[in-house]
């Protein structure tokens, strides 16, 4: 699909010569531009009020120094972000990542993203994104704590409850989120759900850690089973081994699917009696160490080592045969030789678990060949949904079961789903969950901007 529509593609030219550097935002940008061309056609409104200028602006882009001492005594300098993309339906929301690769770029491409998938998950919350290109991975437990306290330092002034509440992506789990919380909280002197993904002793809600990964496997059992399918026998392909990954592995073996491969940025492994979640969980998230350790607990399993390759293209794991591709590690992780080799390997399948994995040839490829297709926007909004309901709780001071958290992440998942096979219908494109994503997330933060006249 290429961007036809006059309105659009003048809009994209424009942000393309203005960014030309943010590759991924780009990206981002053109993959919904293109599906809004049948909704921009029906609905004039749209171009009278300039509102796709408008959306692919953020409202505030935030970016800071980050100074911090490492344990040898050393200064150390990092680039903060905060980008508060859209307001329109909610305070801004959206995760922090701490990686090495981090530009502002990367973080508006998510901010992006974040706008439409908070859409879809029903609950009101705006998009928003931030990081650093500091990277936890090899710091000891005070450099992380040291730098995320001069990281909050600066960015408590811009956030709140009621303003932006960001959470956890890519290096930013429980640790992080606990030391960003404590110096949020001792800077303002008050106690509030500022940030999500915390701790269960200090607001944290029940199932969020898992809810990423499970929200994507009960979107794919959505999607699989409206067409007559299912996770049962299946062969499934989970890439990274991180928050998402580790807990997708654990719902896809419980809807009785078997993972066969999973993996991290050095290479992956493959376990044809089907990898166990929970020494994944041992290896990653308690010793911090690298994929390849699985073999000291499974020594059957093989291990392919990866690390001469370019940095993430990661993507060997994607020629394992296999039903059900769960890619969960990072953006563009899944090409267009990749597509192929999942295509030729008879696969039904591919659902989104990171934010963009797919390129867009890969996109038209799997579609191409007949391949269910969800976009990271709806099937991996479980996360910032149960986000949401962590918010719900800080709010009225309460704290729900596991299973009742649960049961609400299930039924968000099965409605996203169902929206998105409703709007893909309506605007005459019947099965594309793609577009369907794109169009139902976007019509209701344009109608709500619509709305609130031309302010920002
Ligand atoms: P984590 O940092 O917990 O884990 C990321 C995992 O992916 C790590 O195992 C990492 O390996 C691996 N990885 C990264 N790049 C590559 C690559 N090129 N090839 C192979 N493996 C790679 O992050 P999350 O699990 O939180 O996030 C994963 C994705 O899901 C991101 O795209 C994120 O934006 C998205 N997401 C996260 C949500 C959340 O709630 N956490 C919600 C919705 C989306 P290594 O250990 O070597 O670093
Ligand atoms: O990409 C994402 O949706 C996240 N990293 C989770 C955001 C959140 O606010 O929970």
């Amino acid at each position: 699909m290429a961007i036809t529509n006059s309105y659009l593609k003048s809009v994209y030219e424009d942000l393309e010569a203005r960014y030309g550097e943010q590759k991924e935002f780009l990206q981002a940008v053109e993959e919904v531009l293109e599906c809004l061309q049948p909704v921009v056609a029906a609905r004039p409104e749209l171009e009278e009020q300039n509102i796709i200028a408008r959306i692919v602006e953020p409202e505030r882009v935030i970016t800071f120094r980050v100074s911090w001492v490492d344990d040898a005594g050393k200064v150390q300098v990092n680039r903060g972000y905060r980008v508060q993309f859209n307001s329109a339906i909610g305070p801004y929301k959206g995760g922090l990542r701490f990686r090495n690769e981090v530009t502002l770029g990367m973080i508006k491409f998510l901010g992006f993203e974040q706008i439409f998938k908070n859409a879809l998950t029903t609950l009101p919350m705006g998009g928003g994104k931030g990081g650093s290109d500091f990277d936890p991975k090899g710091k000891s437990d005070a450099e992380v704590m040291r730098f995320c306290q001069s990281y909050m330092t600066e960015l408590y002034r811009h956030i709140g409850a009621d303003t932006d509440v960001p959470a956890g992506d890519q290096g930013v789990g429980a640790r992080e989120v606990g030391y960003l919380f404590g110096q949020y909280k001792r800077i303002v002197n008050q106690f509030t759900g500022v940030i999500t993904g915390k701790g269960l002793s200090f607001g944290g809600s029940l199932a969020r850690t898992e809810a990423t990964g499970y929200g994507v496997c009960y979107f794919a059992d959505a999607m699989l089973r409206d067409n007559g399918k299912s996770f049962e026998g299946k062969r499934v392909i989970v890439s990274g081994s991180g928050n998402v990954a580790t807990y997708a592995c654990q719902k896809a073996t419980q809807l009785g699917g078997k993972v066969i491969a999973m993996s991290d940025t050095s290479g992956y492994i493959v376990d044809e009696n089907g990898i166990d979640y929970k020494v994944i969980k041992e290896i990653k998230e308690v010793k911090r160490a690298r994929i390849k350790e699985y073999l000291n607990y499974v020594p059957t399993a093989k291990y392919v080592d990866e690390t001469g390759k370019a940095k993430g293209v990661c993507s060997g794991i994607w020629t394992e045969k296999a039903d059900i591709c769960l890619p969960c590690a990072t953006q563009n992780e899944l090409d267009l030789a990749s597509a192929k080799a999942i295509i030729a390997n008879g696969a039904i399948g591919v659902f989104e678990g990171s934010n963009m994995p797919c390129t867009s040839e890969a996109i038209a490829a799997l579609k191409g060949a007949g391949l269910l297709y969800s976009p990271g926007k709806a099937s991996n909004a479980g996360g910032v949904a149960t986000s949401g309901l962590e918010m719900s709780q800080n709010s009225e001071r309460l704290s729900w079961t596991f299973e009742e958290v649960d049961a609400k992440l299930k039924g968000i998942m099965e409605t996203i789903y169902a929206n998105c096979k409703q709007a893909a219908e309506t605007y005459g494109m019947p099965g594309d969950i793609q577009a369907g994503a794109n169009i139902a997330g976007f019509l209701k933060v344009a109608d709500a901007m619509l709305a609130q006249g031309i302010a920002y």
